[in-house]
Order: structure tokens, then C-alpha cells, then sequence
């Protein structure tokens, strides 16, 4: 995998957009904190707010800091310039208020992160625009369904958190003959697994909390596109609708994170193949959803577009929402928490905390399994990670007998 400058994605993800030599040899970047910038003269303060300088001016609409991330981000997405943002749901509410005005038609696919359903499903609603959920893994509905009036398709891939794709390629061809964007949260990927952009999505976003930053220790995001729409996002989105500016604080870390990217994935995805196999050959599991797995409903579709198959798994136990509780309440080393990415292995219940924005039956409609569970592999041994799941299923289940009662919604 080449980047646009011809180098390798390692590399890039150290060298891209910095020079040593420019900062009086330091490799780590300087962490520029200052809220404002101070002009020569009101004429050229005049001028850079007008654009016709690229001197900074105020923290909130840009810094070095923030440029040297964005410059590294364009890179690895392969995009023409990218956007960072405090947190990424900064970057997905910053893009889309600048993207759609009331009366347009944004149609998401069925499956997303809880709190862009809820931005989506609730936030939007009172400001006359309208969304429309669809089953977006079947192009055929997004081609019956769209208008001159949607201006915007959004989607996960994989979905958070029922791994369901879509084809970016064929959704791309529908919105290409409307005055429509495709958009793609790529948090699950990363750019080291897919490229949005590459496969004719307009926009790509993302969580860079997660596998971006890669150790829980700080909240970021990005959109990355061409550079008038990030242009337009940052004077409109990011200045005046969100102020969701991320401080140099964050930059740095965040730099220093994407650095160890592609190490720590490949990690990921081979200790997840293994979680994956041992979950599905577990009695007490009924259903385990992993674009690795041979028996994932779109592993062709997962072959074409993804390199790898990623660090994310959900699954479905032979159980009730109760007796599912209690295998994740029975992990010792396994932490339950949200957010995913980390070098912690990390489970969760979907219903109960991170999709707990949809209601019930908003779940059932929306294919999201009351009783699905979600975890993202981390990269401790892949031997302890196994050794604490089977530890938590033989006692919570063995000898108990366990009902198959459980709800089972496949994608
Ligand atoms: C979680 N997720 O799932 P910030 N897009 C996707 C996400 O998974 C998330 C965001 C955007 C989780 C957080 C608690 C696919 C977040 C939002 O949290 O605003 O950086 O990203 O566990």
C-alpha cells in the first residue's frame, strides 16, 4: 500500500508533513498552545481573515500543531486535506451542519454509532431536515429511494456494533449522479485497513479517540475530503456551529499514537482472528460476527474492500440479556467499558450503554440485537484474553445449563 507522495503508509505515518531540520532538530514536534496570533499590522490581520495570507490568526480556526496532524491525516487517507477536530463526534456534527440546510434528505444507513443515530435521528430533526434510515448493504435500496432532495449518505463500515458493511464502490456510483455526498466513518478500519476515499466516498470521519490515538488517553477526530469541503467545514462546522477545535495537547499525543498505527493493528487483527475462531467454535456462543471469519455473510465483500479484517468483534451468546450481563460481569482481565482501539481488550453491551440512545424497538428495527455484546481486541497475549473468557463462560454457564432463549438478528 503506497501513499500519494509514493511512500509507504509506515512511513508516512512517522515522516508525513514534519521536518526535523525546520524545528531546530527536534523529532517530536513542538505542541503549540497559543490561542492567538499576533499580526505585523492590521493589513495583514485584514488579509488573513480574508484568506489572502496563511498566517494563523486564532486557535479555534487552525495552529501548527493542528496542521502538522491534518497535513499527516490527509496523508494516510489519502485525501486532498483532512480536518481535525476535539472529539469525533465533533467531526461528524461539524461536517454534516455545514453540508445540509432545512428541507434536504440525509439518508444513514441502519446501524450506527449511538450517539450519530441520535445527532441524526433526534438532533437534526427540529431544524427541518429530514433523515431516513435504510438498509444501506443493499445499494438496490439507497438507488430506490434517493432524490434530487438528499444531499448527504452516511454510513459506518464495518457498523458499530454489528459489523455489518456496505459496499462503498457501489453506493459511491448512486450519489455520483446526484448533487449528493457519500460520507464514511472509517473509525473501525482506520486508514491503515480501508480508504473510503479510494473507493469514491466524498467524505471520510473519524474517531481518532480510538485505534488513531490507540491508549485511552485522549478524545480527537477528523473528516478528511477535498479541500474545499474541508475549507468550507472549517469556517462553517468547525468555527462557528461546533468550536470543536482540538488543543495541541491532543495533537501530540494523537501524533504520537498514529506513529505506532500499523504495528499495533496488525497486532489487533491477528489476536482478533484468534478471539474470533475461539468464539465461534464456543458452545455457549450462537452467533459471532467478524469480516475474518469464513462464515461471515459478506466476507467477499470484506476481501474487496478491507485489507484486513480488523480488531472489532460482536457476538450473540446461546443466552438472555441477563445471563449475557453476567458473562461480562465474570471477566477478570477483560475490562467492561466503552470505546474500543485501546491495548486493553474492552467489552461491552451495546443496548445497555453505547447504542442505549435507540430504544427498543428502534434496536429491532435498526438490527442491532438486544443481546449482542461487543469487544475490541487489545493486544495483551492472545493466550490471557482466551484463558479470561473461558474462564468467565465455565462460570457463568457450566453446570448451570443455559437457556436458548436469547434474540438472534443477523445482519
Ligand atoms: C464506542 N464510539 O463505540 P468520539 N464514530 C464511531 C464511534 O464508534 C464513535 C464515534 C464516532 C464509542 C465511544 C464511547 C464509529 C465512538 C464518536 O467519542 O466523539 O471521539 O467519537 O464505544
Amino acid at each position: 500500500m503506497k501513499n500519494t507522495d509514493q511512500r509507504h503508509f509506515a512511513t508516512q505515518a512517522i515522516h508525513a508533513g514534519y521536518q526535523p531540520r525546520a524545528h531546530q532538530g527536534a523529532l517530536t514536534p513542538p505542541i503549540y498552545t497559543s490561542s492567538t496570533y499576533a499580526f505585523d499590522s492590521v493589513r495583514q490581520g485584514g488579509e488573513a481573515f480574508q484568506g489572502e495570507n496563511d498566517h494563523f490568526i486564532y486557535a479555534r480556526l487552525g495552529s501548527p500543531s493542528q496542521q502538522l496532524l491534518e497535513n499527516r491525516l490527509a496523508e494516510l487517507e489519502q485525501a486532498e486535506a483532512a480536518l481535525a477536530t476535539a472529539s469525533g463526534m465533533g467531526a461528524i456534527t461539524a461536517a454534516i451542519w455545514s453540508l445540509v440546510k432545512p428541507g434536504d434528505e440525509i439518508i444513514a444507513d441502519l446501524s450506527l454509532y449511538g450517539c450519530t443515530f441520535s445527532f441524526l435521528a433526534h438532533g437534526l430533526k427540529p431544524f427541518g431536515i429530514e433523515v431516513t434510515f435504510l438498509n444501506l448493504s443493499d445499494p438496490a435500496n439507497l438507488a430506490r429511494h434517493i432524490t434530487n432532495k438528499t444531499k448527504l449518505v452516511y454510513s459506518e463500515t464495518p457498523s458499530n456494533p454489528n459489523m455489518r458493511l456496505v459496499d462503498i464502490a457501489a453506493l459511491a456510483d448512486i450519489t455520483r449522479a446526484y448533487d449528493c455526498k457519500l460520507m464514511i466513518d472509517n473509525t473501525y478500519c482506520t486508514p491503515y485497513l480501508q480508504n473510503p476515499l479510494t473507493l469514491g466516498a466524498d467524505l471520510v470521519v473519524h474517531s481518532a479517540t480510538k485505534y488513531l490515538g490507540g491508549h485511552g488517553d485522549l478524545i480527537a477526530g477528523f473528516v478528511a475530503g477535498t479541500k474545499p469541503d474541508m475549507d468550507h467545514i472549517r469556517m462553517f462546522g468547525l468555527k462557528d456551529m461546533t468550536g470543536a477545535v482540538i488543543s495541541g495537547f491532543d495533537v501530540a499525543l494523537l501524533l504520537r499514537g498514529i506513529k505506532t498505527l500499523h504495528v499495533r493493528m496488525d497486532r489487533h487483527v491477528e489476536n482478533a482472528h484468534q478471539v474470533a475462531a475461539y468464539l465461534e467454535q464456543s458452545k455457549y456462543v450462537k452467533n459471532t460476527f467478524y469480516p475474518g471469519l469464513q462464515t461471515f455473510a459478506q466476507r467477499q465483500l470484506a476481501d474487496r474492500q478491507m485489507r484486513q479484517a480488523g480488531g472489532m468483534i460482536a457476538f450473540e451468546l446461546n443466552a438472555d440479556r441477563a445471563q449475557s450481563a453476567a458473562f461480562v460481569d465474570a471477566l477478570q482481565m477483560i475490562l467492561c467499558a466503552v470505546s474500543l482501539g485501546d491495548a486493553e481488550t474492552l467489552i461491552q453491551h451495546p443496548a445497555s450503554m453505547t447504542h442505549s440512545t435507540y430504544s427498543e424497538e428502534e434496536l429491532l428495527a435498526h438490527l442491532i440485537s438486544p443481546n449482542l455484546i461487543r469487544i475490541s481486541v487489545g493486544l495483551e497475549h492472545i493466550d490471557d484474553i482466551i484463558t479470561d473468557l473461558d474462564q468467565a463462560f465455565e462460570s457463568v454457564f457450566s453446570g448451570t445449563g443455559f437457556s436458548n432463549n436469547g434474540l438472534s438478528i443477523s445482519a
